[in-house]
């Protein structure tokens, strides 16, 4: 039995070139009864949007003008409907079901080989962090990409507070988990939590940025509220969402999708034109939300601040 041709009844997104795996039969069937569960979520009522919320008053914040971009930002209305996140579903309307996260209260743990292990509350994370408005290109592993107004801090600052220790190389973030508010974790195939990493040096890199906010408001839930990880010279699916836990540790984590599906995602993911996903080539990106294609740009277009971090790494498979 083909199992590639089998999945085309089990997917809702037929034009984007989806993330996902190879699964074998029990998995596929299993996975029917969670697709009928989408369906049924899709036609749902739409859901009340978000409570307040109480960061509101901190934005808009000032704009770093030294982030320019080489095209339009995308559209709010178009980006905020259109995300990848699994945790709500594997399809890319997750904003109505994503409105189910509580992000308040909501904690951000500090550990491993840091001086200052701390569990932060977000609100007074938010008071103590420099916030400002950066514009950035996205580019997602599925080949389309986008262009939007991040508000949030350096990861620098945060790695500053934390308090490294000379050990530390790699920091390890990890997602909420929450079967009974994100039904995508009830897909036990899936490694949840949702997991990434960097290396420290990666980290303190000055794009490395922690969102808190887009489009001059507090982040909406489908983005990742209140805090998620903005990479923009690697893939997207590096810039991971609603993070509880960051630790610093000697061991090089293994991410969410390398878990999954090794021989097509790694650790290093930076964004590279010449070489092509092993079911897809990236030398090109569709823009979300017009009908254009640009050619995809080495590091995203970012390679003046970040090429340094890699010029005499030999060995390691940096683009995918
Ligand atoms: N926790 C979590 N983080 C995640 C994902 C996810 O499924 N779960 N998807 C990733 C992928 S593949 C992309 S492209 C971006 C999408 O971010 P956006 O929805 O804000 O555009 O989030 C990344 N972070
Ligand atoms: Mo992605």
């Amino acid at each position: 039995m083909n199992i590639l041709k089998k999945r085309s009844w089990d997917l809702p997104e037929r034009e984007a070139t989806p993330e996902h795996i190879f699964m074998n039969r029990r998995q596929i069937l299993a996975g029917l009864a969670g697709g009928g569960a989408l369906l049924a979520s899709g036609l749902a009522p739409r859901p009340a949007f978000a409570e307040e919320d109480p960061s509101a008053g901190l934005y808009p914040v000032k704009r770093n003008a030294a982030y320019e971009l080489d095209r339009d930002l995308t559209a709010e209305e178009i980006a905020s409907k259109y995300n990848n996140f699994y945790e709500f579903g594997t399809h890319k309307q997750t904003w109505p079901a994503a409105q189910k996260l509580k992000i308040r209260p909501w904690t951000v743990t500090l550990d491993g080989m840091i001086d200052n292990p701390q569990t932060l509350d977000i609100d007074d994370l938010l008071a103590k962090m420099p916030l400002e408005e950066r514009l950035y290109r996205h580019r997602c592993v599925e080949a389309w990409s986008m262009a939007v107004p991040w508000s949030g801090f350096p990861l620098a600052e945060l790695v500053k507070l934390a308090g490294p220790q000379s050990g530390a190389k790699y920091i390890r973030f990890e997602t909420f988990f929450d079967p009974a508010v994100a039904n995508g974790q009830n897909q036990s195939w899936y490694p949840w939590p949702y997991v990434e990493g960097l290396t420290l040096e990666e980290a303190t890199n000055e794009l490395a940025f922690m969102a808190t906010g887009i489009y001059g408001k507090p982040l909406p839930k489908q983005f990742g509220a209140p805090v998620r990880l903005v990479t923009p010279w690697k893939y997207g699916f590096k810039c991971i969402k609603s993070v509880v836990k960051i630790s610093f540790t000697d061991e090089r984590p293994v991410s969410f999708w390398e878990e999954i599906q090794p021989q097509e995602y790694g650790f290093w993911a930076n964004v590279n034109p010449s070489v092509p996903h092993r079911r897809w080539p990236q030398s090109s990106e569709s823009v979300l939300g017009t009908d254009e294609r640009r050619n995809t740009l080495l590091y995203n277009g970012y390679e003046e601040q970040v090429a340094g971090i890699y010029k005499d790494m030999t060995g390691e498979l940096l683009f995918f």
